[in-house]
């Protein structure tokens, strides 16, 4: 059976999310990222010290967005693009929810609500909520359509909404971007984000 190595308050979550939509039996072994990370026998599931990881048979992955295209391709629900153009987009976008959408995302959170209190520098979370506007101009230009890969909701969707979706606790405000909102209101809205919100408690 499919081993997910995390917990549900991490980006294990976007793992989640994708094993509750394909609904294949999977077990969540529990790995904190505060010290249990990088203990010896976990750092050879994940020698970057860092959840999520994945077992499926003899692979093993780490990378929670290389690891949700890998189910999304092995386990196809209709999460995989159809054509080579939609898989080139799942690439895309699932490359640039990491590279340019994440870390302003994460630095606001860090420093508005994760961060013991006394460590939070109000300074830092402000420049990233200014830099967080780029990468939400950009999704909101691009959402032409219901969907980012075509016109089904695919792994595409499902690894920018699982980064994304974390926009609110951090207090940002999606209200420039209406596509964006309506968009990310419609993967929230499916069943299988509700079955993983459920498991998550
Ligand atoms: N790019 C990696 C980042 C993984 C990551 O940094 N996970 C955090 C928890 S959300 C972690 O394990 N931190 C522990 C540490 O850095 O010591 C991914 O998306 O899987």
């Amino acid at each position: 059976m499919i081993k997910l190595y995390g917990i549900p308050r991490s980006r294990t979550a976007r793992a989640l999310w994708m094993l509750e939509e394909l609904q294949v039996p999977y077990e969540l072994v529990p790995v904190n990222f505060i010290g249990e990370a990088r203990k010896p026998d976990y750092l050879k599931i994940n020698p970057n010290g860092h959840i999520p990881a994945l077992r499926d048979g003899d692979l093993t992955l780490f990378e929670s967005l290389a690891i949700n295209l890998y189910l999304a391709r092995k386990y196809d629900k209709g999460l995989w693009p159809k054509t080579v153009e939609g898989e080139a987009k799942a690439y895309q976008w699932s490359i640039w929810s990491m590279t340019e959408l994440e870390e302003p995302l994460l630095t606001v959170l860090l420093n508005r609500a994760f961060l013991p209190e006394d460590q939070r520098d109000p300074k830092k979370a402000d420049d990233a909520a200014q830099r967080f506007k780029t990468p939400l101009n950009v999704l909101e230009g691009q959402l032409t359509g219901e969907y980012l890969a075509g016109k089904d909701f695919t792994v595409a969707d499902l690894n920018v909404a699982s980064v994304l979706g974390w926009a609110p606790l951090g207090g940002l405000d999606l209200g420039s971007a209406p596509k964006v909102q309506a968009w990310l209101g419609r993967c929230t809205g499916r069943p299988g984000y509700a079955r993983f919100v459920a498991k998550m408690g």
